[in-house]
């Protein structure tokens, strides 16, 4: 009995993947057993993905492609479906953010990081959708964040984003459910990863970044995430494992939105 959490036969397409988050997810899905495609926004960033996927020990085929170009990604989906196969496993993780004071943000760039963040995973989700209905099912995983739940200074549009994208995460549940598309969300926490970087850049004197110190201290487990935490629930998500979960947003964050804080 082929074991509940294996991919054996399944063509996954992890966007954004050349490295971070994005990347360790590919790589657990692929050691399940997926074939592995990705995109990144250019050819540089494709070829880093690929060398990496290769030192790791594995294929995964890059393909350049901007997921805000609607257009673009529809050509992405023909060209992995002629020369992978269909697509079983979607996960939209290409990501960006901005960290601005709202009233100083401009909405150039507002618009830029909704566009990345909640229409992307629309657009590709819509290109993906089609085919796996002809399949038989699929499984759509859109990564969330703490600021699917959760507000703070500076992050104004990326918030907007990610609590779009956990309601479209249930929306795209309710209405292909049917087809036997699972649609569900994956909302990390604190994750050590070049997006978050300046948040725990060491201070001058040595000591931790205060944000770092603060993210430590608002989490059970008292420490960063790293992608590897994120493997194993990626893979119970794109796998039969989870083929009655739909429209969950499995949150693996150490404990952060379970935590009141520490008594000063
Ligand atoms: P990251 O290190 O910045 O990587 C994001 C990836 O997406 C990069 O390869 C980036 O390419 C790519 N990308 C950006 N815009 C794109 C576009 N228009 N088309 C195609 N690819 C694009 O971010 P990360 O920390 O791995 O995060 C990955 C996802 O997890 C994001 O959705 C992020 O919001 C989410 N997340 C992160 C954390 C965290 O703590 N790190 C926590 C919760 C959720 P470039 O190098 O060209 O930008
Ligand atoms: C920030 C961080 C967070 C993380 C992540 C948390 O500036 O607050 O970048 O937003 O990226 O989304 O889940």
């Amino acid at each position: 009995m082929p074991s509940l959490f294996s991919l054996e036969n399944k063509t996954a397409l992890v966007t954004g993947a050349s490295y971070g988050i994005g990347f360790a997810i590919a790589t657990a899905l692929a050691n399940a057993g997926a074939s592995i495609v990705f995109n990144d926004i250019n050819q540089d960033l494709v070829e880093k993905g690929e060398k990496a996927y290769k030192e790791a020990g594995l294929t995964a085929k890059g393909y350049v492609c901007d997921v805000t170009d609607e257009a673009a990604v529809a050509d992405l989906v023909k060209k992995i479906e002629e020369e992978v196969g269909v697509i079983d496993i979607l996960v939209n993780n290409a990501g960006i953010i901005r960290r601005t004071p709202m009233t100083e943000m401009s909405a150039a760039d507002f618009r830029k990081v909704i566009d990345v963040d909640l229409n992307a995973p629309f657009i590709v989700a819509k290109a993906v959708i089609p085919s796996m209905i002809k399949k038989g099912g699929g499984k759509i995983i859109n990564i969330c964040s703490m600021m699917s739940e959760l507000g703070r200074e500076t992050v104004s549009a990326y918030a907007a984003a990610k609590g779009g994208l956990k309601m479209l995460t249930k929306n795209i549940a309710s209405e292909y459910g049917q087809y036997n598309i699972q649609c569900n969300g994956l909302g990390p926490g604190y994750i050590e990863t070049p997006q978050t970087a300046p948040l725990r850049v060491r201070q001058e004197n040595g000591s931790r970044h205060p944000f770092d110190q603060f993210i430590v201290s608002k989490t059970p487990a008292e420490r960063w995430g790293t992608t590897a935490d994120l493997q194993g629930p990626a893979v119970f998500l794109a796998s039969p494992a989870s083929d009655f979960v739909n429209g969950h947003i499995l949150y693996v964050d150490g404990g952060i939105l379970a935590y009141i804080g520490k008594q000063p």
